[in-house]
C-alpha cells in the first residue's frame, strides 16, 4: 500500500510546488495531509530523525536503529528502512491500513523533513528525543538535484543552473535549507535534540555513534560500535536492499538515472558548482547565515 500511495502522487514542476505554510514549499501530497499531520500523536518514547532532505537521513536512521537495538543488526536486515522509520509527512492517517506509524509498536522511529516550527506539537509536548542531522548546503544542493532527477514524485528539477537558483531561494520541497538548519539549531538546547553533522559522521563515525549511544541511553561495547560502523558504511548501505531503496519501482525511484546511494562524499559540490555559482553562493551564504548559527565544513 505504501508503494501504491507513492504511485498515486502526480509529478509537478518546481513552479507548481505549493507555497505551503509560512512560505515553506511542499509537494501537494504533504499539504493534502496537513491537518492530520499536525494532529499526529507522538508518544514519549518515539525517536524522531529530522533533516533537510539529502542531509544523511537514511544514514542516521540506520545508525539510530542499530544503536537502539544495542548493536544487534539482525532486526535491520529483514525490514526496509522506510518501514522501520516511516516518513511522517507521507504517513497516511487511519483508516488507511497504515500498519506503519499509527499501528506500530513502541518505541517508534520516525523520519521527518519538517522545519522545527512546523512539527506536529505533540513531539514537543511529549518531550520526544529528536536527532537532527545537518549537511553543508553545497553538497546538499547537489545531492538534492540528482535526487530530483531520479525521484519521479519530486518536481522536474530543470537543469543544474535552474535548480541551483531554486535551492538558493528556498523554492524547493521543504523550503529553505538556511531556515531549516538555523531553525533547528536555535531550538537544540530548549528540547531533547541531538544536533549532528554529516561531515562529522563521515570524519569519525565512532565518535558520532558514541554521541548517539549517550543520547539514547544505550551502552555499546567496542565490538558493537565496530559492527555499526561496518553495517552503516556507504559501501554496505549501497549494496543492502533494506537501505538502498532498490525495492521501489523505477516509476518512483529511477536508479538508472542516479542511484539513491550516489556518492556519499563531502565536497562533491566541486564537481558541479561553476566559479560564478560558488561566488554567488558564498555571498548569499554570508548574508543568510548568522554567526550564532551552526558552522559547516564544505570539505574534510
Ligand atoms: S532523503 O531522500 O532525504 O532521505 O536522503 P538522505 O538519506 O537524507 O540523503 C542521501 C544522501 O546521503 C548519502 N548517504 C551516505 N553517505 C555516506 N555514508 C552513508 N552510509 C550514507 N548513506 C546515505 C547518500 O549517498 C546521498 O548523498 P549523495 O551526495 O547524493 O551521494
Amino acid at each position: 500500500w505504501f508503494i501504491e500511495s507513492l504511485q498515486s502522487m502526480k509529478r509537478i514542476s518546481l513552479e507548481e510546488l505549493v507555497d505551503g505554510v509560512g512560505g515553506v514549499c511542499f509537494v501537494p501530497s504533504v499539504m493534502e495531509r496537513w491537518r492530520e499531520l499536525q494532529e499526529f500523536q507522538a508518544r514519549p518514547d518515539d525517536t524522531l530523525i529530522a533533516t533537510f532532505p539529502k542531509a544523511g537521513t537514511s544514514w542516521a536512521i540506520e545508525m539510530v536503529d542499530v544503536v537502539r537495538r544495542g548493536g544487534d543488526i539482525s532486526g535491520c536486515l529483514q525490514i526496509p528502512s522506510m518501514m522501520r522509520a516511516p516518513f511522517l509527512e507521507l504517513n497516511p492517517p487511519p483508516p488507511f491500513p497504515s500498519g506503519q506509524l499509527h499501528n506500530q509498536p513502541s518505541p517508534r522511529l520516525i523520519k521527518t523533513h519538517l522545519p522545527f516550527h512546523l512539527l506536529p506539537p505533540s513531539f514537543v509536548d511529549q518531550n520526544c528525543k529528536m536527532v537532527y542531522v545537518a549537511r553543508n548546503a553545497k553538497d546538499t544542493a547537489v545531492s538534492y538535484f540528482h535526487f530530483h532527477r531520479m525521484n519521479k514524485k519530486l518536481p522536474e528539477p530543470g537543469d543544474w543552473n535552474q535548480f541551483f537558483d531554486s535551492f538558493l531561494t528556498g523554492q524547493v520541497a521543504w523550503g529553505s535549507w538556511f531556515d531549516h538548519v538555523t531553525g533547528w539549531w536555535k531550538e537544540k538546547n530548549n528540547h531533547r535534540i541531538l544536533y549532528l553533522f554529516f561531515e562529522d559522521i563521515k570524519e569519525n563515525p565512532a565518535r558520532e555513534i558514541a554521541k548517539l549511544s549517550n543520547f539514547l541511553s544505550k551502552k555499546l561495547d567496542r565490538e558493537a560500535v565496530d559492527r555499526i560502523i561496518e553495517h552503516t558504511s556507504f559501501k554496505n548501505m549501497k549494496q543492502n536492499p533494506m537501505t538502498n531503496f532498490s525495492l521501489l519501482p523505477a516509476n518512483i525511484f529511477d536508479q538508472s538515472v542516479s542511484p539513491f546511494m550516489r556518492k556519499g562524499e563531502v565536497g562533491d559540490w566541486k564537481n558541479m558548482f561553476t566559479v560564478a555559482q560558488n561566488e554567488r553562493f558564498e555571498k548569499e551564504y554570508r548574508q543568510l547565515m548568522s554567526d550564532r548559527g551552526p558552522s559547516f565544513r564544505m570539505e574534510l
